[in-house]
């Protein structure tokens, strides 16, 4: 497939393609699940389907695993930990860490290519941004393994047990890091279950796993659809249940966990505020507006969804974020120029479509620059909506799409009144020239994370998790690790 350019014809310069090569990559025909170490066909007999979004080619049959599969899992999970990994101690476990991070640098370009191939997203962002974090993440808590009685937890904390962990669909390797890691480190075992649209980048981790000669059942990885992540997190033999995902289904786990004595952390979703004040240096934060919404085609929990522009530099921003999205590329994932990747499924598309119908319907203005989509897959064009209000659905609702709702405000007290309306409460941005009106604003945003005069920036030392229905609990740092200790 072509790129496109969503450039004006005759006004830009033509790009050359510039496709990373899929050679890389082995995509086995059918991939079973990875329990005790072991990849086992799945009781159930069945296999489903995991297509490339770009293109609709189907990749691989996935295995789908039931209840006796989950069963399976979770009592090799226990056995592992009473018996080898559990057993452990922290330096021993953190060799192990830093192998898994070592060959996920190795192996990073397979990684990558495979991950843009099965969930859409851009190359040079799976290549900059998931694989380079997912590595960072294993090399940070092998750090942690041996020192965990100076995290300020107590002197000797212990690991809850065994881990049930259930991950969307839009980092699915870094997610995988994000649960495994610390978990891992802790001294806990794992049953993972990545998401039924992009389970081949946990299935490779699976064999780096398994090669990494980690003791048989410390990580199990069951593919399957929502019944096996309901059945994982409802399973009695798990401790500890680690979601991230919709705010949906984690209401439907958090009921399903309440009065079992399981621990839980959740990271749902958001809708979170860019806030642009008139002392903004304007072209940085047109950067940052275009990376906290267009990045991974939006798809991400703390996407800088709604914009909020100071009135007296409205215009001037939005003139300007214009033009510059009118440069964006969007196209082919495999492609190393391409900016904005496809959507991860249909279904993701046609929830997408209706917000931005409902957007149009509500009396919101609609624009995206001249864009020609592929003729197949999965597309959406980054779409801006300015002339919004509060109550609109677009306003208030995650789109988890390229889709930005422009807001105003005229003073900082109103500003924080709009970014703090939601239900969410995930993250923020402010961008602004003076300091003391950061750490004012950063005091009164609701928010887990808060950026300044950047976004979307992670790191495993720095702790991410929401308030109010984003969730609770917090996924890296310290805070990270209380999360699947008994402190
Ligand atoms: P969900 O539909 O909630 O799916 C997440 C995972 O849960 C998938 O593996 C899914 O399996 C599984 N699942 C579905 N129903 C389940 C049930 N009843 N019990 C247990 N597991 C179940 O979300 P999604 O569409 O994949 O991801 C998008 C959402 O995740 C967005 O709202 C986004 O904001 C949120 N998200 C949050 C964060 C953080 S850190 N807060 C990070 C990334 C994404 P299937 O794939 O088979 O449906």
């Amino acid at each position: 497939m072509a790129s496109v350019s969503t450039t004006t014809p005759g006004t830009d310069w033509e790009y050359a393609p510039a496709p990373e090569s899929r050679e890389i990559v082995t995509i086995q025909r059918e991939y079973n699940l990875f329990v005790d170490g072991q990849f086992v066909p799945p009781a159930t007999g069945e296999h489903f389907t995991t297509l490339n979004p770009a293109s609709e080619e189907p990749l691989a049959s996935v295995a789908q695993a039931g209840e006796a599969d989950i069963d399976k899992a979770v009592a090799s999970a226990r056995t592992a930990y009473e018996t080898s990994w559990g057993q452990l101690p922290g330096r021993e476990r953190a060799k192990y860490l830093y192998r898994i991070a070592r060959a996920i640098q190795e192996r990073a370009r397979e990684f990558a290519v495979l991950e843009s191939l099965d969930n859409g997203k851009p190359i040079k962002e799976s290549r900059d941004v998931d694989v380079p974090l997912a590595a960072a993440h294993f090399f940070y808590h092998a750090g942690w393994a041996d020192k965990l009685g100076y995290a300020g937890l107590g002197p000797d904390p212990r690991p809850l047990g065994v881990a049930g962990q259930v991950i969307p669909w839009n980092f699915p390797l870094l997610m995988a890091a994000w649960k495994l890691a610390p978990a891992l480190a802790t001294g806990n075992t794992c049953v993972l279950k990545p998401a039924e649209t992009t389970p081949l980048t946990a299935l490779l981790l699976a064999e780096v796993i398994a090669e990494a000669e980690l003791p048989p059942g410390t990580v199990n990885i069951i593919t399957g659809d929502g019944s096996t992540g309901a059945g994982l997190v409802g399973h009695p033999g798990v401790n500890k249940v680690a979601f991230t995902g919709s705010t949906e289904v984690g209401k439907q786990i958090q009921a399903a966990v309440a009065g079992t004595g399981k621990r839980l952390t959740l990271e749902l979703g958001g809708k979170a505020a860019n806030v642009v004040f008139d002392d903004a240096p304007i072209d940085q934060a047109v950067e940052g507006i275009v990376n906290g919404i267009f990045f991974n085609q939006g798809h991400v929990c703390c996407a800088g969804s709604r914009l909020l522009l100071q009135e007296s530099v409205a215009d001037a921003v939005l003139d300007r974020l214009k033009r510059r999205l009118a440069t964006l590329r969007l196209g082919d994932p495999l492609d190393k120029n391409t900016d904005i990747g496809a959507i991860n499924s249909r279904q993701q598309l046609d929830k997408i479509e209706g917000l931005v119908a409902a957007g149009e319907a509500e009396g919101a203005q609609r624009w995206s620059p001249p864009c020609r989509l592929p003729a197949k897959g999965y597309w959406f064009p980054p779409t801006v909506f300015s002339g919004v209000s509060q109550s609109h659905k677009i306003a208030r609702e995650e789109i988890f799409g390229p889709v930005l709702a422009v807001l105003t405000f005229r003073t900082p007290e109103e500003a924080v009144a709009k970014a703090n309306n939601t239900p969410y409460g995930l993250s923020a941005g402010i961008w602004t020239e003076k300091g003391s009106r950061i750490l004012w604003m950063a005091g009164k945003l609701r928010a887990g994370v808060v950026w300044a005069n950047t976004y979307n920036r992670f790191d495993p030392a720095s702790p991410f998790g929401g308030y109010q229905e984003s969730g609770f609990g917090r996924e890296g740092g310290r805070a990270g690790l209380a999360a699947y200790l008994d402190a």
